[in-house]
């Protein structure tokens, strides 16, 4: 079992699903964690619920000024930042490229593709001082083809991975890791919104074809171990029966 004991963990799109999941995963093995999303009462919940070693912050990541304040603020209350999870992220707007808005799409790039690079960037100084970290993106299959519906979701995750393997590019050789992770279709608010879209095949999915969020929490905690390395710059996927098996998953 990886433990986590003295290290620093920011985690976004914490107030619900996978981020909720694994901020009280990584709690539960040592870890300190920085919650961040934009439901600053729900994230203060979760925190107190975890007790003395989480924290919480309201934290819209579409704005790099208030990711570059969490960073800070994570700094001045645990002393360092080892990791930071960037899991904030959103499926809409859903539907046909020749109807969409224009300003409801740019604004899931804010979010899923902006806010990654926000959290890179606002973290990386503090990494690279330090000698060294840990960031993994909240990936998608999505990044790696079209479905029907998707183009926003679908070219963001597809430059999140980018980000993901420029991060190891320009980095890997000062200390950062640099991985993303696939979690496959996951019980969350998100799948609920797909299902209730009733476009393209991934809202048909019975309810009982996803894994629990906990799973993806296990996954995360997984890639901040030397176990990971050969993925480095790479997103790895909870599909693959392997991964599975090497995290503990079955
Ligand atoms: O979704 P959901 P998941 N600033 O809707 C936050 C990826 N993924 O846990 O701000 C800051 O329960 C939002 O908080 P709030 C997916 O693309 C999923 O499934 O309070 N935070 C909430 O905490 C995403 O990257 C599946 O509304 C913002 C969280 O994001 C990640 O997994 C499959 C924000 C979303 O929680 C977590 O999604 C897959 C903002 N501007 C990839 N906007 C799946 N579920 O099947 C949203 O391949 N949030």
């Amino acid at each position: 079992m990886p433990d986590m004991t003295g290290k620093v963990v920011l985690i976004t799109g914490a107030s619900r699903g996978i981020g909720e999941a694994a901020a009280r995963l990584f709690a539960a093995k040592g870890a300190k964690v920085m919650l961040l999303a934009r439901s600053g009462t729900r994230i203060a919940e979760i925190a107190g619920e975890i007790g003395e070693n989480a924290l919480a912050m309201p934290c819209d990541v579409s704005r790099y000024w208030e990711v570059e304040a969490a960073v800070t603020a994570c700094v001045s209350e645990f002393g360092r930042l080892d990791v930071v999870i960037n899991n904030a992220g959103v499926i809409d707007p859903i539907g046909h490229m020749a109807q969409a808005d224009p300003e409801n799409w740019a604004k899931a790039i804010d979010i899923n593709l902006k806010g990654v690079m926000w959290g890179m960037r606002a973290a990386l100084p503090v990494m690279l001082d330090q000698g060294g970290g840990t960031v993994i993106t909240t990936s998608s299959g999505a990044a790696y083809g079209p479905q029907e519906g998707w183009s926003a979701y679908c070219s963001s995750k597809a430059g999140a991975l980018m980000l993901t393997r420029c991060l190891d590019f320009e980095n890997r050789d000062k200390g950062i890791r640099a991985l993303g992770l696939s979690p496959g279709t996951v019980a969350t608010q998100m799948q609920r919104e797909i299902k209730a879209s009733g476009v393209n095949r991934i809202s048909q999915l019975d309810w009982s074809d996803h894994i629990p969020p906990e799973w993806a929490a296990e996954a995360l905690v997984w890639l901040c171990t030397p176990a990971a390395d050969p993925h480095l710059g790479q997103d790895i996927s909870l599909r693959d029966a392997d991964i599975r098996a090497q995290i503990g998953l079955t």
